[in-house]
């Protein structure tokens, strides 16, 4: 028998050495890989599912993506969200985001630890596609997130981790302009009426 060995608990993969894989989540098995078929769900490098919501406003993340790696990201906090996070393995997700006062952009984002950086804390790292010439700290972001890309991942150097990033920014683009992902851009969670009246 081969074992692909899935720890219920993050950064945990060392207690799992007797195991032939250890994934970060069911979303990451490969049946090919075991003489298995396989499945036939991804499309596009990506792997739809049900749409799931979170949204707050953008609050201060480390202070990292724009610095260390040029890639900014709009953090959320992870308050209130225990139950949705818990139901969505750590990993690299899309979708599209509503910013109030603003309109609907397309969204790539990590939720997780970054291993890289190794935090201490979870979080929800939304990078917008598309070029603000401001920030907007305080103002409410909804994401309708429908696929996963990849688990997160260590990278040997800085300019591999962000190589990465530009690869999954050209993934998310590309698969948001189909039917099956595009259709989420209307909906009604994106249109924020904001509760301060704005
Ligand atoms: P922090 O660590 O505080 O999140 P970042 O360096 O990640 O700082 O920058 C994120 C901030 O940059 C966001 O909160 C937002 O105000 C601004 N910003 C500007 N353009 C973008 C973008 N395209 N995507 C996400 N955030 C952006
Ligand atoms: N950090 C990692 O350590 N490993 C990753 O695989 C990883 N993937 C990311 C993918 C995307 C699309 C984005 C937007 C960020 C990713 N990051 C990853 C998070 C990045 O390290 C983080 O945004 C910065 O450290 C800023 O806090
Ligand atoms: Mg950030």
């Amino acid at each position: 028998m081969e074992v692909v060995a899935v720890p219920s608990l993050p950064k945990q993969t060392h207690r799992y050495i007797a195991a032939d894989e250890v994934i970060n989540s069911l979303l990451d098995l490969r049946p090919e890989k075991w003489g298995l078929p396989p499945f036939q769900d991804w499309i596009e490098g990506t792997l739809p599912s049900e749409p799931w919501y979170i949204g707050g406003p953008v609050v201060k993340g480390l202070g990292r993506g724009s610095k260390v790696l040029g890639i900014p990201t709009a953090n959320l906090s992870t308050e209130g969200y225990s139950d949705v996070l818990s139901e969505h393995p750590s990993g690299v997700y899309f979708g599209w985001a509503g910013l109030s006062t603003r309109g609907v952009y397309k969204m790539v984002m990590s939720i997780g630890w970054n291993p890289y950086f190794d935090n201490a804390e979870k979080t929800i790292e939304p990078w917008l596609l598309h070029e603000f010439d401001e920030d907007f700290y305080d103002e409410e972001l909804h994401l309708v997130i429908v696929g996963y890309i990849r688990p997160e991942a260590n990278f040997p150097s800085l300019e591999t981790l962000i190589a990465k990033i530009h690869e999954d920014r050209k993934v998310a683009e590309r698969a948001l302009d189909l039917p099956l992902y595009s259709k989420y851009r209307d909906d009604p969670y994106l249109k924020i009426t904001s509760s301060k009246g704005q």
